[in-house]
């Protein structure tokens, strides 16, 4: 009960501060991105194991600053904060890493869900090498747009949750985050930080971020029904 009258709220928060943001379009990008988006979805694997996959570039749009075009020469991720030295990773490089294969539903809290194969490399695989202090409790992770969102340290390790690099076997799409996606498994979209670029480590346990910190519940789990 508690849980469905969180969501409710949620919802309302995010429509009265977002707007309905699944209707923004504008003029050229708007027909390139439906282009783009027809590409992509030739090429998708449409289901797996039986489980029929949503198309990844066809997502309702609701960025708070719109979609991101990285320019993957220039980009670096970096590991931050709460961690022995700090590291940079090219693309390559997280590429490089051993992948992990997921099948899991992004749940917004304006009501649309997308199932989707997912795959990527192990967020404790990418921070390792920064060697994260025994004091971290939380990650932070930081967007091109200016977006952030957080999760418990924990969480991250023992979910094993990756970092996507593709969604239903293409190359993450720039709608879905190209380069990188955080597949929060178990939480509500707005912890599915796109177009990440650094991964900041706290020692603080409280759980920070764009929507956490304009009122939406800072664990985000997702409300049984
Ligand atoms: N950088 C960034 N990541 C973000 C957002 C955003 O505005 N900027 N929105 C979040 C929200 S609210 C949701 S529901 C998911 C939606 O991703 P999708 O529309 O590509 O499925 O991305 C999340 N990650
Ligand atoms: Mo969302």
């Amino acid at each position: 009960m508690k849980s469905k009258l969180g969501f409710a709220a949620a919802i309302l928060i995010m429509l009265l501060l977002a707007g309905c943001g699944s209707t923004k379009e504008a003029g050229d990008t708007g027909l390139l991105s439906k282009l783009t988006e027809g590409r992509y979805s030739e090429l998708e694997v449409r289901e797996y194991e039986g489980t029929k996959l949503d198309p990844s570039g066809a997502l309702p749009e609701n960025s708070i600053s719109g979609v991101q075009q990285v320019d993957i020469s220039s980009y670096v991720l970096e590991v931050t904060g709460s961690v022995q030295q700090p590291v940079s990773l090219a693309y390559e490089e997280v590429l490089a890493l051993p992948a992990y294969e997921k099948l899991i539903t992004l749940h917004c809290v304006e009501g649309w869900d997308a199932t989707v194969l997912w795959k990527g490399a192990l967020l404790k695989d990418i921070i390792a090498p920064a060697v994260v202090r025994e004091t971290a409790q939380t990650v932070i992770f930081h967007c091109v747009d200016g977006y952030t969102s957080s999760l418990p340290l924990q969480a991250v390790i023992d979910k094993e949750m990756i970092l996507a690099y593709s969604s239903n076997g293409i190359t993450l799409p720039p709608s879905l985050g190209f380069p990188f996606i955080v597949v929060a498994e178990d939480r509500l979209g707005y912890k599915w930080a796109r177009w990440v670029n650094e991964i900041e480590l706290s020692d603080d346990p409280y759980l920070t971020g764009f929507w956490e910190n304009r009122g939406l519940d800072s664990e985000a789990d997702i409300p049984a029904n």
